[in-house]
């Protein structure tokens, strides 16, 4: 980078970190594409002129209140509701909503940033933005989430719309929270329209949603492997997480030849040599989404090791995906990782790797695929379902599929596109620089609003 390349990014950081203070997780998200847009902006000043990198990192509005409930012993309960919604240059606002216990406002802008871009990846007409609540419903009863869902979407209503801001899940929230919030929302402004995705299949669900996030991953990954070469038969993988998106991952994986070793959860790590079969799989999905039980189990059954505490990182593996949450590998872990022969890190969850661990597998040359790109297949799908609500018309699994494979290529090209430096691909400058593009044209087309 040059000297005055690093001026400006320090200069900036340092006013973003002014105006956003204690907020670590925003803050790194920022600095990530800054990194690439920064050099990008000096040789394309139109940019600077619009002033577009202080604009997208300024959201658009949020909105924050407070969700009454009620719980199984009648107590009055409190917890708070976010809804950020960071950029509609391109599209309605579009993300997800996470319900965790540590769900802060910096979480929640972080994600909104991210989804900004990753949207602006897919080629579809989506905006950014990200809400949630720290509500936690681990042990909760079917009848404390169904009234927290209620009372988080009666507030939530007044903000959303198809063609305002149309959520979707994350973590804590599957298709049993979407439906109980799209109910509730239905309720309230007496319209059945796409304002929600991730919905039953019924009822305006689209087919490979739920799969799309983790099928997203591994089409990336089989993109990049490819274009160097090699591909994902007889593959160890390491996966971390064992809800959607790591179920997902799982599932493609193992139908493309890789030998899947690791899942997680925030207990502990499960480790089995011989690969996670299709019928051990299956009953994993049973113990997650059914009893609601802990990755512990998976151990106990199939008689392999538990690591309590533990993410699965220390294990030697040639690919790592993770599929948990933000900052869940360390420099530690990256070392690790590249230690013990690790030849790609694509991530499926949202910003699983610190700055420093990013910086480690960019100097180690191996491949990388930020979360940005590597997870767009989810909210590619949610698009998707979007316009099949439009159309009152519903797409087949084949159809879907194919739809999601060439969105996952097209992805591919734009970060080969600009991310080439030399015969190595840089694929975090590549999706940095492709979705700035995206939104950042359509925001000096739109003139200064
Ligand atoms: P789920 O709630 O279905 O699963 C989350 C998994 O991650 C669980 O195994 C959970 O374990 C684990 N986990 C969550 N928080 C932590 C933590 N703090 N430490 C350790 N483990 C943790 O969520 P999803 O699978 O939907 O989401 C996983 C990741 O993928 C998130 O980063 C999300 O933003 C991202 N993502 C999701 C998309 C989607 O379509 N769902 C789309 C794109 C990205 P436990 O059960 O113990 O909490
Ligand atoms: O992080 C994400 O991309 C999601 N949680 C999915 C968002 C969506 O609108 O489908």
């Amino acid at each position: 980078m040059l000297a005055s390349d690093q001026d400006r990014l320090n200069c900036f950081m340092h006013g973003l970190k002014r105006r956003n203070p204690h907020q670590p997780e925003f803050h790194q998200a920022v600095y990530e594409v800054a990194l690439d847009v920064i050099p990008y902006i000096r040789d394309h000043p139109i940019y600077d002129r619009h002033r577009i990198l202080e604009r997208l990192t300024e959201p658009d509005r949020i909105v924050i209140f407070r969700v009454n409930w009620e719980d199984d012993q009648g107590n009055f309960r409190a917890n708070r509701g976010y809804r950020v919604q960071q950029s509609n240059a391109i599209g309605p606002y579009k993300g997800g909503i996470r319900f965790h216990k540590q769900v802060s406002l910096d979480t929640l802008k972080f994600l909104a940033f991210e989804q900004t871009f990753k949207n602006g990846l897919t080629g579809l007409p989506m905006g950014g933005a990200k809400g949630g609540s720290d509500f936690n419903p681990k042990g909760k009863s079917e009848g404390e989430v169904m009234r927290f869902c209620q009372r988080f979407m009666a507030v939530l209503a007044h903000h959303i719309g198809p063609n305002t801001d149309v959520p979707a899940g994350d973590i804590g929230v599957g298709s049993r929270e979407v439906s109980y919030m799209f109910g509730q929302y239905k309720h309230m402004v007496n319209q059945f329209t796409g304002a929600i995705t991730g919905k039953g299949l019924s009822f305006g669900g689209s087919l490979i949603r739920t799969e799309a996030t983790g099928y997203g991953a591994v089409y990336l990954l089989d993109n990049m492997l490819r274009h160097h070469g090699d591909g994902l038969e007889n593959k160890t993988v390491l996966v971390s997480g064992s809800g959607n998106v790591a179920q997902y991952t799982v599932e493609k994986l193992i139908e493309l030849g890789a030998r899947v070793i690791s899942m997680s959860d925030s207990s502990g790590t499960i480790h089995d040599p011989a690969g996670i079969t299709t019928e051990r799989l299956a009953w994993l999905k049973e113990l997650k989404n059914v009893r609601r039980g802990r990755v512990q189990a998976y151990a106990d059954e199939f008689k392999v090791a538990y690591y309590p505490g533990k993410r699965p990182w220390q294990i030697p593996c040639e690919i790592a995906i993770p599929c948990a949450t933000q900052n869940e590998i360390n420099t530690e872990d990256a070392r690790t990782l590249l230690n013990n022969g690790c030849l790609a890190v694509v991530e499926g969850a949202n910003m699983p790797t610190i700055q420093e661990g990013v910086d480690l597998y960019l100097e180690a040359g191996i491949l990388y695929g930020p979360s940005k790109a590597a997870n767009a297949g989810g909210v590619a799908i949610s698009g998707l379902e979007m316009t099949q609500n439009s159309m009152r018309l519903s797409w087949s699994r084949e159809e879907l599929d194919r739809r999601l494979q060439g969105i996952m290529a097209d992805i591919h090209r734009q970060c080969v596109k600009h991310g080439q430096e030399g015969k190595r691909v840089n694929y975090r400058k590549g999706a940095n620089i492709a979705g700035f593009l995206r939104v950042a044209d359509a925001l000096v087309a739109c003139g200064n609003i």
